[in-house]
């Protein structure tokens, strides 16, 4: 049989592309990425065959067979286009002028170049002005002739047979408003013309090494200079505008308390003794990696409450100790929860257990009643930190004077962080940008004074702002040895009675705050049980 003439198998191949690309977009809807993938598998021997094999024209039918089914789901935009646009907008109006250059992440390698962190984690800066998901990408704004360019190269052939195919650079810019984009190459001239002509190129400050090699290389600043060398027009930009969500992005982080509400619960549900820490968190990191994308942090699981970031461990749960969790979840947009219980192992809490947690749960609750527009989370966290002291006192393990005992920073020895944080796209939202400015401002800066001086949000609340409230009481027993030792704050800390609670471990409860017009409310459609009865109920009913 003569074989198929070139002219003859264009068409059986466009034809074919079509084909596909009809179930491209109906399958899209279903979100089946699977399918699409292997869809395109099938599809590309059997055009080979037909097209004949080995020539470069085949080569380009299939890359644009491939182009025309584009089944790239992962890398969609959350929003949509006028978002980036807006934002972009506003980005310019705030710096002003120059260059903003913004660097999306890499692919980070964990153990080995081929075996990167997974899921990929985006910039949470870059993805909010220019929303693309895909790693290799940079975002250039030149504000004074303003043009916006996508930077990055298209993924060639290689890549697409093992990872599938994603849209192109250029089309990746269209779909967020974005009119150019050139490939990696030209960002180098884009920055030599730029000092060239003496105007100011604005970065963040990096936070990943590879990143500071390519400022490095891009900029002739040494790693350890760059922080210093960040723009800080383009830092303030970045921090006025994420730090009061969009309604969009409160429905995004709505999703992602729905995924905390399941990690927590099921905790839970698991909790008993003689299951290992470790197996429990594993369980609960497995939720987010099925309904969202990752967790938000490291987990942390421990029957060492007082430990402030208790890695799971290999140890069995013990009938009488408490356990405390802070997870939460990154939803698939990258938006996050951020909620700690402190459960009791045996389902019962002691009452020893239930003097300290009814504490935390009545300074909790008090954050929540005067958190709103207006007023100084500072404030908020120092008269948590007095209600603290009080009912400190009644228990005898605090004495004095209240205000003068917060003062002295006595109450630190039970509530060593701060009250809470920003959260958004980043647990501790900004956290790159320094607590400096996403916490605090020229009317308060940071404490120096430990404890306080871990807060990390002391500023005016405003509407919009999203703050973690999470008051805790811990007895760390290295912390009262050295107190102790060096009779740090005596006249306000009953040292005697701190050494018969070094067993206890610690408690916190934690839930994220949005601040209304007039007030705030939790992030979460359902709350996570919290007062005492409500969690034995759950525990021992489930
Ligand atoms: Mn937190």
């Amino acid at each position: 049989m003569p074989p198929p003439s070139n002219t003859k198998a264009v068409d059986l191949s466009i034809l074919f592309v079509l084909f596909n690309g009809f179930f491209f977009i109906t399958e899209r809807e279903r979100n089946d990425r699977q399918f699409i993938a292997g869809n395109s598998f099938v599809f590309l021997p059997f055009s080979r065959q037909i097209i004949g094999k080995d020539t470069a024209f085949s080569m380009k039918i299939y890359i644009f067979a491939i182009k025309l089914q584009k089944p790239n789901l992962v890398f969609k935009p959350m929003f949509n286009k006028e978002t980036y646009v807006r934002r972009r907008q506003e980005l310019k109006k705030l710096v002003k002028s120059g260059v903003i250059v913004l660097f999306g992440n890499n692919e980070s390698p964990s153990n080995c170049p081929a075996n990167a962190y997974s899921p990929f984690r985006q910039d949470s800066s870059f993805l909010y002005y220019f929303g693309q998901n895909r790693n290799g990408l940079v975002g250039v704004i030149d504000i004074d002739n303003d043009k916006e360019t996508l930077v990055g190269d298209d993924i060639d052939i290689e890549d697409i047979v093992w990872l599938g195919a994603v849209d192109s650079v250029s089309e990746m810019a269209s779909q967020v408003g974005v009119a150019h984009s050139a490939p990696m190459k030209a960002l180098t001239d884009i920055c030599n013309d730029a000092k060239r002509l003496g105007r100011k190129l604005h970065f963040l400050p990096p936070y990943r090494f590879d990143i500071q090699i390519q400022i490095f290389d891009l900029l002739g600043i040494h790693p350890h200079q760059q922080k210093e060398a960040a723009s800080m027009e383009l830092i303030m930009a970045v921090v006025k505008m994420r730090s009061v969500k969009e309604p969009q992005e409160i429905v995004e982080l709505e999703k992602a308390a729905a995924i905390g509400y399941k990690m927590h619960t099921t905790a839970m549900k698991l909790i008993k003794p003689g299951v290992t820490e470790k197996y429990i968190a594993g369980q609960i990191d497995g939720i987010t990696h099925s309904y969202g994308s990752m967790v938000s942090f490291p987990t942390i699981f421990s029957q060492h409450g007082e430990i402030m970031h208790g890695a799971p461990s290999m140890a069995e749960l013990e009938a009488g100790r408490l356990v405390l969790c802070d997870c939460g979840a990154e939803n698939i947009n990258t938006y996050c929860s951020d909620n700690t219980r402190t459960m009791p192992v045996s389902g019962k809490y002691t009452q020893r257990q239930l003097d300290i947690y009814s504490i935390v749960e009545a300074c909790h609750d008090h954050a929540y009643e005067i958190s709103k527009p207006g007023i100084k989370y500072y404030d908020v966290h120092m008269s948590v930190c007095r209600l603290m002291t009080e009912k400190l006192k009644e228990l005898g393990l605090m004495k004095g004077n209240t205000d003068e005992a917060v003062r002295a920073g006595a109450h630190a020895m039970f509530l060593p962080h701060g009250l809470g944080h920003m959260m958004g796209m980043d647990a501790h939202d900004m956290e790159s940008l320094d607590q400096r400015y996403v916490g605090f401002d020229e009317e308060i800066q940071p404490s120096t004074q430990f404890g306080t001086a871990s807060l990390r949000m002391g500023r005016r609340l405003q509407e919009g702002f999203v703050v973690t409230d999470e008051p805790g009481i811990y007895f760390i027993p290295d912390l009262i040895d050295e107190w102790r030792a060096k009779g740090h704050c005596k006249d306000f800390l009953n040292y005697d009675l701190l050494e018969t609670y070094k067993d206890f471990g610690g408690i916190r409860i934690e839930d994220d705050l949005l601040i209304t017009k007039d007030g705030c409310r939790y992030i979460g459609e359902q709350l996570i049980p919290y007062h005492p009865a409500d969690v034995e109920a759950f525990m021992n009913n489930h």
